[in-house]
């Protein structure tokens, strides 16, 4: 073809142009550097305080990183944003999967909005770390939720222990609450003992079921009942009415065969269609309630001392075990105990008293 041509074909290339001097090697070195440099602790800080959500998932990732400058850096957040914390009241939720969690906060979420309420939706799922998922991976069951500016959800950081996964939605609690969000939701799964965990760093606990045939209260894990400050029966609709009502009934006689609790709240049951937003309204009633009770009479206080108390304990004791069972030279020892054990050359008690000694030596030529 002709390049003098009038019409000049599609396909013809039109020379090469220069690179322009903006994306020269220095200013690609700037942006570079830029990028690198990481907000300080104390922007960190002020942004959350802002309630700049981008800034609380930033802090939220660097408690959930692994890398020991994050973790240093997390803490200084953490720290620094205890003064602001604690306003919030923190409702657990748990109940088999399918139950019906995901939806349950999605309408009891949408209720509390419109009330201009903001929440926080955290996740405890010790089983993510088994499948890589987690159950507020499929956000898809909050989507209206999602949506809205005055709801944070943060799915559960797979990949951890049980405990490790308490430890950082105790922190990321209190960042969510630095941040503004005055109900936080802490869903998890009936797995392991993650109902557990979650009590112990709620106000209020709240465990809901299905009615379904036979005997309610059968196949009902021990102690969560004596956990729960209400029972929801959900899905309440359609041709589950009645059997919910039934099973409505059956729980709360069970609930009063447990002596009157120090707090004085009597736990309730009721039933709910969190699909067709029926109910929503009086769960919150019950847990408005049990709030406008345990404010008053100090247990609300006393429970969330003894949650802390709990949680130094707890890791303290955790620290230990790590410290002992990770010892190179226990290790060692402990095989050959069991050796002698076994041969009946030294009894279990004795051994472990060797063994205690090797660690306290460890520590005294630390
Ligand atoms: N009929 C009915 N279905 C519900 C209700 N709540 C949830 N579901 C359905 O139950 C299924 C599991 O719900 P989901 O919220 O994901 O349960 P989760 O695993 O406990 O979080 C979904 O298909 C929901 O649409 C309800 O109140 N009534
Ligand atoms: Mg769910």
């Amino acid at each position: 073809m002709n390049n003098n041509s009038k019409y000049k074909s599609n396909l013809t290339e039109i020379k090469g142009i220069k690179q322009p001097k903006k994306t020269d090697k220095i200013s690609i070195n700037k942006i570079k550097l830029k990028r690198s440099i990481q907000p300080s602790s104390t922007e960190y800080v002020k942004e959350i305080l802002n309630g700049n959500i981008t800034f609380l998932s930033k802090a939220i990732t660097l408690i959930e990183s692994t890398n020991i400058k994050h973790k240093k850096k997390a803490s200084k957040i953490i720290n620094a944003c205890l003064p602001y914390a604690n306003k919030s009241i923190r409702i657990g939720i748990t109940g088999v999967p399918g139950v019906g969690k995901s939806t349950f906060i999605e309408s009891l979420g949408k209720f509390l909005t419109s009330k201009d309420k903001k929440i926080a939706v955290l996740a405890i799922d010790p089983s993510s770390s088994v499948n890589k998922g987690s159950i507020l991976g499929d956000k898809t069951r909050m989507e209206e939720l999602v949506k809205n500016k005055n709801v944070f959800i943060r799915p559960s950081p797979s990949n951890n222990s049980l405990g490790g996964v308490a430890r950082k939605t105790r922190e990321t609690i209190i960042l969510c609450e630095a941040a503004g969000y005055d109900t936080i939701f802490i869903e998890t799964v009936g797995v392991g003992q993650s109902e557990t965990v979650v009590h112990s760093m709620v106000d209020f606990f709240l465990l809901l079921k299905l009615a379904g045939a036979g005997d309610e209260l059968q196949g009902i894990k021990r102690g969560i009942i004596e956990m729960a400050d209400a029972i929801i029966i959900n899905k309440a609709d359609s041709d589950n009415v009645l059997s919910a009502k039934l099973a409505k009934t059956q729980f709360a006689k069970a609930l009063h065969l447990f002596p009157l609790r120090d707090d004085k709240w009597q736990p309730k049951v009721t039933t709910c269609s969190a699909l067709h937003n029926n109910g929503i309204d009086n769960v919150w009633q019950i847990i408005e309630d049990y709030f406008n009770l345990t404010k008053n009479n100090s247990h609300f206080e006393l429970k969330r001392a003894q949650q802390n108390k709990y949680w130094l304990l707890e890791t303290i004791n955790q620290q230990l075990l790590d410290d002992f069972y990770n010892n190179e030279n226990v290790k060692l020892n402990l095989k050959e105990e069991l050796n002698k054990i076994n041969k009946q050359q030294t009894s279990p008690f004795e051994s472990a008293e060797r063994l205690l000694n090797i660690a306290k030596e460890i520590h005294k030529n630390k």
